[in-house]
């Protein structure tokens, strides 16, 4: 009796991975909407390709309260002291809307080694790609001098 119910048991099992096994391979490989479904894989190649890549500019400084105001372009507010930055604009896009670059956290490094993470939270119509604007407590803490105004500086998303 026990062996009659564990067989029928394993032939149950055994069916029932059969029938769940089979079909899955071809729609999951196949269907974009399954494949974003499993652990947000859609975007990780282009967020991987971007991780790797490093970019390389000069970082100037800004005071959000006097230039651009203190709603950043992505939206939150931002002051002399907040860890964000400013992105070119041909990086940024629309300046109207949010870009998708957003939120981003970066690491900047400057020509001195130093480096700090700072989030993307507006957009700088006068710079270069590449090029951030950052806040004064930024760049005081990577480049030093205010005076200086501009520094090499390189920054990868994190
Ligand atoms: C994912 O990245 C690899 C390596 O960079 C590339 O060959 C492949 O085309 C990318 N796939 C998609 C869907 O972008
Ligand atoms: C930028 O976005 C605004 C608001 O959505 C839109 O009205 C405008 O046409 C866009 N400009 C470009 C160049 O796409
Ligand atoms: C607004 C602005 O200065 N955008 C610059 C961003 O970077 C590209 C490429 O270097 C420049 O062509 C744009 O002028």
């Amino acid at each position: 009796m026990v062996r009659i119910i564990s067989i029928v048991g394993f032939l149950v099992a055994f069916a029932s991975t059969l029938t769940v096994a089979a079909p899955s391979p071809v729609p999951v490989a196949n269907t974009p909407e399954l494949v974003s479904n499993i652990a947000e894989p859609v975007y990780s190649n282009t967020t991987l390709e971007k991780r790797a890549t490093t970019y390389k500019g000069t970082a100037t400084w800004f005071i959000p309260e006097t230039e651009g105001g203190v709603w950043g372009a992505c939206g939150p507010k931002e002051s002399s002291s907040s860890k964000i930055v400013a992105l070119n604009k041909s990086q940024y896009g629309n300046m109207s809307k949010k870009s998708k670059w957003c939120g981003k956290k970066i690491r900047i490094t400057g020509p001195t080694g130093k480096s700090v993470t700072a989030t993307i939270n507006d957009a700088c119509p006068g710079c270069k790609s590449g090029d951030l604007d950052l806040t004064p407590v930024l760049f005081k803490q990577i480049i030093g001098n205010m005076n200086k105004g501009v520094g090499k500086i390189k920054w990868v998303l994190i």
